[in-house]
């Protein structure tokens, strides 16, 4: 008897909508991002912060981001990170967010919050960031207790080899990884794919989809496989989608 579903999830993040560099290429990512659900025959998508690059991007550019999240029809879970904080300010509460498809779920709780996707068997956790300071802690707060289901927590933030001594806001730190209750984690903040697990616990970044591979006409994302009949029951891999 297992509860648990196997599903498959894309995590992307640092998709950077709306940057001052080349929006047009930043656009084009995302939707690669998003045709690659259907092709990878993905349950759920995961954006982990830095979906928008900066909060002074126009109304159209929101409008694009909540087409594609409608275009995406699966879950669409979203991590606001330091280029789009969930502050006072927040570009996630503007006019086209309100026109929000249901599948759309923008994590906006700053001291964390779970979101459940029962059919999935699903709960992914995250704390929404309101300033990118040393001492805002991403995975701070994640409740230890579990349901059974697969919990998948998102972070956006730096993560501190042991040789990395210097103080770093949003920081997160290899204890805080290996001691987190969830089966995957799901990091954004870094441009490239990294593999930072720690004990029991699997922990990458996505990377930008925008990154090396941008220029062979491929964009990357991670896929997470989770099996509960599998050994190990958590995989990843980083496949390259058509631009
Ligand atoms: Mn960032």
């Amino acid at each position: 008897m297992n509860q648990r579903r196997k599903i498959r999830l894309l995590h992307t993040s640092d998709t950077h909508l709306g940057d001052d560099w080349n929006p047009a290429a930043a656009a084009r990512a995302l939707s690669a991002v998003v045709n690659g659900i259907r092709t990878l025959d993905a349950d759920a998508l995961l954006i982990a912060g830095d979906v928008f690059d900066n909060a002074r991007i126009p109304d159209s550019t929101l409008e694009f981001f909540v087409g594609e999240m409608a275009r995406a029809a699966v879950p669409a879970i979203i991590l606001p990170g330091n280029h789009d904080l969930y502050d006072a300010a927040t570009l996630y509460r503007r006019a086209p967010f309100e026109n929000a498809p249901p599948n759309l779920h923008v994590i906006s709780k700053t001291t964390g919050e779970t979101i459940a996707f029962n059919a999935l068997t699903l709960d992914v956790w995250g704390r929404a960031m309101d300033n990118h300071t040393p001492s805002f802690r991403p995975l701070a707060g994640m409740p230890p207790e579990r349901n059974g289901h697969w919990r998948v927590a998102m972070a956006h933030g730096h993560f501190h080899f042991p040789d990395d001594t210097e103080e770093r806001s949003s920081p997160i730190y290899g204890q805080q990884v290996a001691a987190a209750p969830c089966d995957y984690l799901a990091l954004g903040h870094w441009e490239r794919f990294e593999n930072v697990s720690q004990g029991r616990v699997t922990a990458y970044y996505s990377g930008s989809p925008m990154g090396a591979a941008t220029e062979r006409g491929q964009v990357a994302v991670n896929v997470v496989d989770l099996d509960p009949t599998a050994t190990p029951a958590v995989s990843v891999t980083q496949a390259q989608l058509p631009l």
